[in-house]
């Protein structure tokens, strides 16, 4: 059983195995929550971003997909990426979202992370309606068995942090 919890707080700071990153498809950084993990972890994960587009991931990493890397200066030991659906009012997506919850959970089962530290995948620049992305964050958990031992959700502002509580509470 994989026990849920819920922070407001910053994911950077989280002493968890595995940190999930809202990458895009580049993994080559950018804003959010993806140019806080980079700039606290350090080079060493663009670094090995960087090995991973040129072994793997020559077109990047599709939406709904994850991968590992090191968490660099971190206080985790992985940081897995994963890519978000950009959110469309005239395509459901939400397929893709779930992907990327059940992928990340994936990959850290592979990884033997017991903790596993997330943020609202999708709900910043990529313009995910709260109560959907944490419906489907919270849902898609509940609903994939893995070694994980504890979820936390770490939301960085209140309203994405209520939007998850009440998910929760649902
Ligand atoms: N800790 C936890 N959550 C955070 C932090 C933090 N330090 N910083 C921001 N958030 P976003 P997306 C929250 O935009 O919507 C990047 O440029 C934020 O408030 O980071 O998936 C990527 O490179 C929001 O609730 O990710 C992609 O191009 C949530 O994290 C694109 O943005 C996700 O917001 C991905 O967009």
């Amino acid at each position: 059983m994989t026990r849920i919890t819920l922070i407001q707080g910053d994911i950077t700071e989280q002493k968890v195995d595995a940190v999930v990153n809202a990458a895009n498809s580049s993994l080559l950084g950018g804003g959010g929550v993806d140019g806080a993990i980079h700039r606290r972890g350090g080079p060493e994960i663009l670094t090995a971003c960087r090995e991973l587009r040129a072994s793997q991931y020559g077109k990047g990493l599709p939406t709904g997909q994850a991968v590992a890397t090191t968490a660099g200066r971190l206080p985790a030991r992985w940081v897995i990426h994963t890519v978000g659906p950009v959110y469309s009012r005239s395509e459901d997506r939400s397929e893709l979202l779930a992907s990327c919850y059940r992928e990340s959970l994936r990959v850290a089962d592979e990884l033997g992370a017991a903790t596993v530290a997330f943020p609202a995948v999708s709900a910043g620049i990529y313009g995910w309606p709260l109560d959907d992305a944490a419906r489907i964050a919270v849902g898609t958990v509940r609903a994939t068995p893995s070694g994980v031992k504890e979820v936390r959700f770490v939301l960085f502002t209140e309203d994405v942090h209520d939007a998850f509580a009440q998910a929760l509470a649902d």
